[in-house]
């Protein structure tokens, strides 16, 4: 029997959807989802099966215009991911059409796009009305030469299985490249710092979720079948430490409780999940962190 795999990068402005279209292809929270800008930063790898085809999608961060060395380090990252794609799929959002920032993206795939297949969803088909959806379709597809569109909601499913059997036939020919039951390729101690760094962006205001990065520290298994998980969170300022533990501790505890539930629920067993707060004023601009979050660090990229 034939079978299909290959490499499907997710690209798109901050917050069209590409983490929770990811989420619903692969059946499970992979890649952490906020209804803020710039939550993903490094390239998320999610695995899906459909019928003898292999899919793995490559989640990327936002493209946006960067502006510090972190910002450019991820730019770099989601172009990356799309250069390394068998089809790339760009989402926009129905809701918002096209932005300035799409249309630099249409100008980056003119490059990129060169050699692949480049497919166009259209994202939250359940915040717009058909005629709008279908104008918006027409416009963009007289300006980028896409190979289809689809029209989805990633949220509630609309549209995303006709993709999945859209992107499953149009795979190359290749033996699967993942075991058939992987779901994601990610450390398990990065999957479980990121679910504290969503739970952070959720109670955080204004710049401090992109000032801060969360980082395992340890990871122990307990003869009781329970793993002792040991996180820092790296923020900038005294001030912002103080922000994060909030009155009497309380933010850092109800960070904590909701990212233990939500990673003793992914592993199906008791988890003790211990966060500590350090100011390091320089984390933005240090290799070891960019390492630690998959990133690449470019030196002299101040
Ligand atoms: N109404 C609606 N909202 C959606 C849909 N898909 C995603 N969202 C919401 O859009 C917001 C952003 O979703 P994400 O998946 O984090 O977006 P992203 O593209 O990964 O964002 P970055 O990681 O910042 O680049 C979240 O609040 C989602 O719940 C959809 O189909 N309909
Ligand atoms: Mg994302």
């Amino acid at each position: 029997m034939t079978t299909r795999a290959g490499f499907i990068a997710l690209i798109g402005e901050p917050n069209a959807g590409k983490s929770t279209l990811l989420n619903r292809m692969v059946g499970a929270k992979v890649s952490i989802v906020t209804h803020k800008v710039q939550t993903t930063r490094a390239r998320i790898r999610g695995v899906a099966m459909e019928g003898q085809s292999q899919l793995v999608f490559v989640d990327t961060p936002g493209l946006f215009q960067p502006r510090r060395r972190l910002d450019r380090a991820m730019v770099a990252a989601a172009w990356g991911g799309a250069a390394d794609a068998d089809v790339v799929i760009l989402l926009i959002e129905a809701n918002r059409g096209i932005t300035e920032g799409v249309e630099r993206i249409l100008e980056g795939l003119a490059d990129i796009g060169k050699g692949r297949k480049v497919a166009l969803a259209i994202n939250k088909i359940d915040r717009v009305d058909a005629p709008v959806l279908l104008g918006l379709s027409k416009e963009i597809n007289d300006r980028f030469n896409f190979v289809e569109t689809f029209m989805i909601s990633a949220e509630r499913g609309h549209g995303v299985d006709t993709l999945r059997q859209w992107l499953a036939a149009e795979l190359p020919e290749s033996p699967w490249l993942y075991p058939e039951d992987q779901i994601a390729d990610l450390p398990m101690r990065m999957i479980a710092a990121e679910m504290t760094r969503e739970k952070l962006i959720l109670r955080l205001h204004q710049e401090l979720p992109y000032q801060l990065t969360v980082e395992t520290e340890n990871w122990e298994e307990r003869k009781d079948g329970s793993a002792r998980v040991d996180q820092l969170i790296y923020v900038v300022r005294d001030g912002h430490k103080g922000i994060v533990l909030g009155n009497k501790g309380e933010t850092i505890k109800s960070v904590s409780k909701a990212a233990r539930e939500e990673l003793e629920e992914f592993l199906g067993r008791k988890v003790h999940l211990f966060l500590q707060v350090k100011v390091r004023p320089n984390w933005l601009d240090e290799a070891e962190r960019y390492s630690e979050m998959g990133l690449e660090f470019k030196d002299g990229n101040v």
